[in-house]
């Protein structure tokens, strides 16, 4: 049975750049995770299981969208804030933090940025307190890496228009009551729509047999002439920069989070390389250990203060998408990285689920594809200190 014993590492005293109520943020998502959260998900992932009374603790707890305003029943916080969160949420099971970043940064962003003032009071706080969940609905069967080429497509019909098409690999989506889709226009231009479960022949068939994100629920969203009011759609943006803006802040929390994962993996190795006995010795006192061990925490301090620049800037609206890119790649990097080598320090034992090494391993293999996949976000940093476009 998997025991939580997680203690942080900050080795080069990150948290003299974090304010009092960074630290207090960052404490009681911990909290929470430990005493609700660490003692039941080894057995949903085993189950495949999403769990699903968590939905409103995470809203109570003010993890989803913790950066809209309070008067939309958000947290009102800044961006550091909304990464020592996902951090944490991550620190514990990808799958968690993943629930939380596509309520946070693709349901109610999109609301608060594109949408209208009714959007707004409408959707916000019940999505704010968990009541609802949401979901995202971008990547298409044969559209994944290059979602401008998206065929969903509505047609006018008076006050309401008709929406055809299906979208996959949709987080959240066998849950959610309710969807924004991104979807093209009779122009073809790429709008935003509200989505509610109920509409007829709205569909979300879920996905089964993952490996990897055990704990989440994925599925399909499927519209067969779903009549959807024009007061869904979302005013304020035309373009594929629509669901691209909300990928900015939806990276920028997974860069945080695979970052928790990757300290997960660490704390557990190190812990266990002391305790581990091999040749009449703790197996951390071979050089071996201690490389792998040295260069985990290098990597993972490197990333600490990677990500507390990044959340500065994006705090002063500053951080680009570029940068963004460079630090979802980064981190997930390194986290498979950590996770790879402390399932070697936890030898046979970090197969199973004693540890969550191997939950981590396999959770991040879809963290290092959703979101922009390695080789796109690569390409998103060679663009951009280039100056030449290698996509098409
Ligand atoms: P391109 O011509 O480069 O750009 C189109 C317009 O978008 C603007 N733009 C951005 N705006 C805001 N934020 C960004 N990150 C942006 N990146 C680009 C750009 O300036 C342009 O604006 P405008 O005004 O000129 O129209 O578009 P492209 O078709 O060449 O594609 C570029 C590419 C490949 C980088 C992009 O499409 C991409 O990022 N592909 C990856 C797809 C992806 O990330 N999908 C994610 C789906 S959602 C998901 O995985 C959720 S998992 C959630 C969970 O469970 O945690
Ligand atoms: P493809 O785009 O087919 O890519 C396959 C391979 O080709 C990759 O290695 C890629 O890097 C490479 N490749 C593609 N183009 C290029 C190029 N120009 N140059 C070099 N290499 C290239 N999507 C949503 O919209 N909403 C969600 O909530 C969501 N949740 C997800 C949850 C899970 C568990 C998973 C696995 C995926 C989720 N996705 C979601 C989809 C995810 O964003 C896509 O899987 C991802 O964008 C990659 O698309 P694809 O799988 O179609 O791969």
């Amino acid at each position: 049975m998997y025991t939580d014993k997680f203690q942080y590492h900050d080795y080069y005293l990150m948290d003299e750049l974090l304010t009092e109520e960074h630290k207090l943020i960052r404490q009681s998502v911990r909290d929470f995770v430990k005493a609700e959260i660490s003692p039941i998900i080894e057995d949903y992932a085993q189950q495949a299981k999403f769990p699903q009374h968590l939905v409103k603790r995470l809203g109570e707890m003010g993890c989803f969208g913790p950066t809209i305003p309070v008067e939309y029943g958000g947290g009102g916080l800044d961006q550091i804030s909304y990464g020592l969160m996902m951090m944490e949420l991550e620190r514990c099971d990808s799958g968690i933090r993943s629930t939380a970043s596509v309520q946070g940064s693709l349901v109610m962003y999109p609301i608060y940025a594109y949408g209208s003032e009714e959007q707004r009071r409408k959707y916000l706080p019940k999505l704010a307190s968990g009541e609802w969940l949401g979901c995202f609905g971008l990547t298409e069967p044969n559209y994944g890496s290059d979602p401008g080429s998206m065929v969903t497509n509505f047609k006018d019909a008076g006050d309401h228009v008709i929406l055809n098409g299906a979208k996959m690999w949709i987080s959240n989506a066998p849950f959610a009551q309710v969807a924004i889709v991104w979807a093209k226009n009779e122009a073809g231009e790429i709008q935003g729509l509200i989505v509610e479960r109920g509409m007829e022949g709205f569909t979300t068939p879920e996905t089964h047999g993952k490996w990897s994100l055990r704990a989440s629920a994925t599925g399909e969203l499927v519209f067969d002439n779903v009549k959807v009011p024009k007061e869904n759609i979302l005013p304020n943006v035309k373009g594929l920069k629509g669901p691209l803006g909300c990928l900015s802040s939806a990276r920028y929390g997974i860069a945080w989070g695979a970052l928790g994962s990757a300290l997960d993996c660490y704390d557990s190795a190190l812990r266990y390389a002391k305790d581990r006995v091999q040749f009449g010795k703790p197996i951390a006192g071979f050089q071996l250990t201690q490389k792998k061990l040295a260069e985990m925490i290098t990597e993972i301090t490197k990333a600490q203060l990677l990500m507390w620049r990044l959340g500065t800037l994006k705090n002063e609206n500053r951080a680009t998408p570029a940068q963004i890119s460079m630090a979802k790649r980064n981190s997930v990097e390194l986290a498979l990285n950590v996770a790879r080598e402390a399932r070697q320090i936890h030898g046979g034992m970090g197969i199973t689920g004693e540890f969550s090494i191997m939950r981590h391993m396999m959770n991040l293999e879809s963290v290092v594809t959703y979101e922009g996949t390695h080789d796109i976000h690569l390409l998103i940093t060679g663009m951009d200190v280039t100056g030449i476009n290698a996509f098409k």
